[in-house]
């Protein structure tokens, strides 16, 4: 009896309890913690770039990746600087620039992008921005402030990067390189290529690395497969021979379907269509200094089409026959010839043989509007014609520059001397300690290949009456 009594006490007791913690659960309060990327706002912010700081592009712990300045918003509105035609058109076709055709688009934030309040604002804050000058030198207001979202107008271009699902490590590094030393600021958009379906683990990466919204595209098997008048038997027996000498790649088909590619169709992709200006990087590349300025507007804003940061002489066992092909097409057009051209940087006798300088193309920020243009596109369906891709081995980085070198005047090729760059084997770190210390820059100068014999840089300078920096000399 006494046992049943005390067992109800303990029920009475355990019910008491139950129901007084179920009122304090129930009546309590306590902070919202806010999900990055749940559309929701977040304040306080306590440190820069953390929850409710100003949101910069890529900032994973802001949450949005989204640009502060849409991209297709990108009318340069200083008057002092005319606007290159074909920005303006595209820059009017906002939502063409914003939603790619074709393909798969991972956006980086849709919740934010979609609120009409933030887009409203964002245009505001970049017509005021638009006025921002370009800061060339650390003499130049807003030199040193690499800190949150650049100012400035955003040109209608993106980044572009040709991969295999397999080269994943090494592209993740080089958008690490690019974002930490440019992007983040920025926000512009990354088009991956691929002739196979890019996988999960692929997007998903490259996604979370990107500040800007990512896009991915499947070549066309015509962009990537032997034309129809290529003889077969021919191009297999060069294949065996160039594997016999020895030629680097000289037996891969997929390199040659990867050099013609490049050659002739990346800036045709429906996602590239989007898009005014480009810039290519390659796997496991490398960015030494701090990007202070915005390349695509440098190259935007003085009407450049085509730029470089290191040149070579290329190995003529893969080119043997590529001039000759170049020389039928310029007597074939002469129209496309530019007057002023940079025949003096790919030939030491006007034009009778090619010395086999090229700029070395796995580095381009340049112009998609003069890739898409009548002449390029003769030159390429010139060359294309006469099969050297595949009874050669042409490469596409001698193609884009003979092309420059041709129709293009010749200040339309842009030395970046600022853009520190490493691709196995070679570097461009900038000559003078000066300018690398104003860039904060951690290559080793010693590393430089720009001076050296091996190089065409120099004569870049002197065809274009340019200046080499003080201490070349230390470096040749
Ligand atoms: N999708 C795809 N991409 C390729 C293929 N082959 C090469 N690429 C890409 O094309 C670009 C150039 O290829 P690389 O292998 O880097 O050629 P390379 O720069 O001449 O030679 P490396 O010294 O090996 O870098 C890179 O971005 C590669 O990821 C291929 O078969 N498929
Ligand atoms: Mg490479």
């Amino acid at each position: 009896m006494a046992t049943g009594n005390v067992r109800y006490v303990r029920y009475i007791a355990v019910a008491l309890f139950t129901l007084t913690l179920f009122y304090f659960v129930s009546h309590s309060k306590y902070d919202t913690v806010t999900i990055p990327g749940d559309g929701s706002k977040s304040s306080n912010p306590s440190f820069p770039g953390g929850p409710g700081a100003p949101q910069v592009p890529g900032d994973s712990t802001g949450g949005s990746k989204a640009p502060a300045f849409p991209q297709g918003d990108n009318v340069l509105k200083d008057d002092s600087i005319p606007p290159p035609a074909a920005t303006e058109d595209l820059a009017k076709d906002e939502t063409a620039a914003q939603k790619p055709a074709g393909d798969e688009t991972i956006k980086s934030d849709d919740t934010t992008k979609s609120d009409d309040t933030t887009k409203s604002e964002d245009t505001t804050k970049s017509a005021k921005a638009s006025n921002a000058p370009l800061a060339m030198t650390p003499n130049d207001p807003g030199w040193g402030d690499l800190q949150g979202i650049a100012p400035g107008p955003r040109m209608n271009a993106t980044f572009v990067t040709l991969a295999r699902n397999s080269d994943i490590w090494e592209i993740a590094e080089s958008i690490r390189q690019v974002e930490d030393r440019f992007n983040r600021r920025y926000g512009y958009d990354w088009v991956f290529l691929n002739d196979q379906p890019f996988d999960d683990n692929f997007k998903k990466i490259t996604t979370s690395l990107v500040s800007g919204t990512t896009h991915y595209g499947l070549i066309p098997e015509e962009h990537w497969s032997f034309p129809e008048w290529i003889d077969q038997e021919k191009a297999k027996k060069v294949r065996e021979d160039m594997k016999e000498r020895k030629i680097i790649y000289g037996d891969s088909i997929s390199y040659r379907h990867m050099c013609r590619f490049e050659s002739g169709f990346f800036f045709r992709q429906e996602l590239m269509l989007n898009y005014e200006f480009y810039w290519r990087v390659e796997p496991s590349i490398k960015l030494f200094c701090d990007i202070h300025y915005d390349p695509f507007r440098v190259i935007a804003e003085s009407g450049k089409k085509y730029s470089f940061v290191l040149s070579l002489y290329e190995y003529i066992d893969t080119i043997p026959t590529l001039w000759a092909s170049t020389k039928k097409f310029m007597a074939n057009h002469p129209e496309h010839i530019s007057d002023d051209n940079s025949m003096a940087f790919l030939s030491d006798d006007g034009g009778e043989t090619y010395n086999k300088c090229h700029f070395w193309s796995n580095f381009e920020v340049g112009s998609l509007e003069w890739l898409r243009s009548k002449p390029y596109i003769d030159y390429f369906e010139a060359l294309d014609r006469d099969g050297g891709f595949f009874y050669e081995r042409w490469g596409d980085a001698p193609i884009h520059s003979i092309a420059a070198g041709l129709l293009l005047k010749k200040d339309e090729i842009h030395f970046f001397d600022d853009i520190a760059y490493y691709h196995v084997p070679f570097t461009h770190c900038p000559t003078g300690e000066q300018k690398r210390l104003d860039l904060r820059c951690h290559c080793d100068p010693k590393e430089n290949f720009d001076w050296k014999g091996y190089s065409c840089t120099s004569r870049f300078f002197e065809l274009n009456g340019m200046t080499k920096p003080e201490g070349y000399e230390e470096q040749t």
